[in-house]
């Protein structure tokens, strides 16, 4: 057997999570993380008959039944996980027709899985029916963006469009636009159909003052998206009080679809 350490997604989430407390975005036990597992890869690491003890995840989740999922656990610190992975982190199962989940690697502490398992769970089913290569959801906290939902209005299409404007590469970036939640409590399974709805048409959904939910097919992706959005949020909070004299207009925005050959979300642009 490999050693687990060494495995590509488990090197790549804890430079990742180190990194995403170094932006301030996943204060104390903010954010989580799963990551999709390719099996096959996974059995080079783990002898996936053994399973260390069984977790009940209170819904039920048939189409990820036999898929493995990498994931944070609940209630630990972004920034102790590159001290020890092996207790802040853990390699599940999903069985039972997903209302199990089958603990093979991590958690070394007794602990349990992210308690917005829920809501990523629903999020994977969503956008692998949507991109049967998306690989990885991404939960935390950017400090623009949540400041933002104080600020701005929470309509879909302002929101997307105010971010567009901010920085020329985020309609390429994200031509889908972002989807928005309204506040609601979090960690509930009923909250966790919430982000999967929105999942549904975009890979980033912005829960107002929480957060938000990233999507994509490598951790590189999820955290550019959310960085990139991150960013823009950071332009319209350090201008949004100022008088305006030009911004990226629609015409220019048309010009970025032409020259990149993607296409803004349908009726977000004039
Ligand atoms: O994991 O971010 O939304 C802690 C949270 C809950
Ligand atoms: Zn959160």
């Amino acid at each position: 057997m490999k050693d687990i350490l060494q495995m590509n997604e488990i090197v790549e989430l804890v430079r990742m999570v180190t990194n995403m407390y170094a932006h301030g975005w996943d204060e104390r036990n903010g954010g989580n993380v799963s990551v999709l597992l390719d099996e096959s890869e996974l059995g080079q690491y783990l002898d996936l008959s053994k399973v260390i003890r069984t977790i009940p995840t209170g819904f039920e989740a048939p189409e990820l039944e036999g898929k493995c999922f990498l994931v944070t656990g609940t209630g630990k610190y972004f920034k102790n996980v590159q001290y020890d992975p092996a207790k802040n982190l853990g390699i599940v199962r999903v069985a039972d027709k997903g209302r199990t989940a089958e603990l093979l690697w991590g958690l070394t502490d007794g602990g349990k899985f992210t308690s917005e398992f829920p809501a990523h769970m629903m999020s994977h089913i969503a956008r692998l029916k949507e991109d049967p290569k998306n690989r990885v959801i991404l939960h935390c906290h950017p400090n623009n963006l949540l400041a933002m939902t104080f600020v701005h209005s929470l309509d879909e299409k302002e929101f997307t469009r105010t971010l567009w404007q901010m920085c020329t590469e985020c309609v390429l970036v994200f031509p889908e636009g972002v989807n928005v939640l309204p506040w609601m409590v979090c960690g509930t399974n009923e909250i966790g159909m919430a982000p999967a709805e929105k999942m549904k048409t975009a890979r980033l959904v912005v829960w107002a003052q929480h957060g938000i939910y990233g999507a994509g097919r490598d951790m590189d992706e999820t955290f550019g998206l959310i960085e990139t959005a991150e960013k823009a949020a950071e332009v319209y909070l350090k201008i949004a009080h100022l008088p305006w004299k030009q911004t990226i207009t629609d015409e220019d925005m048309h010009q970025i679809e032409k020259r990149f050959n993607v296409k803004a979300r349908e009726g977000y642009l004039n």
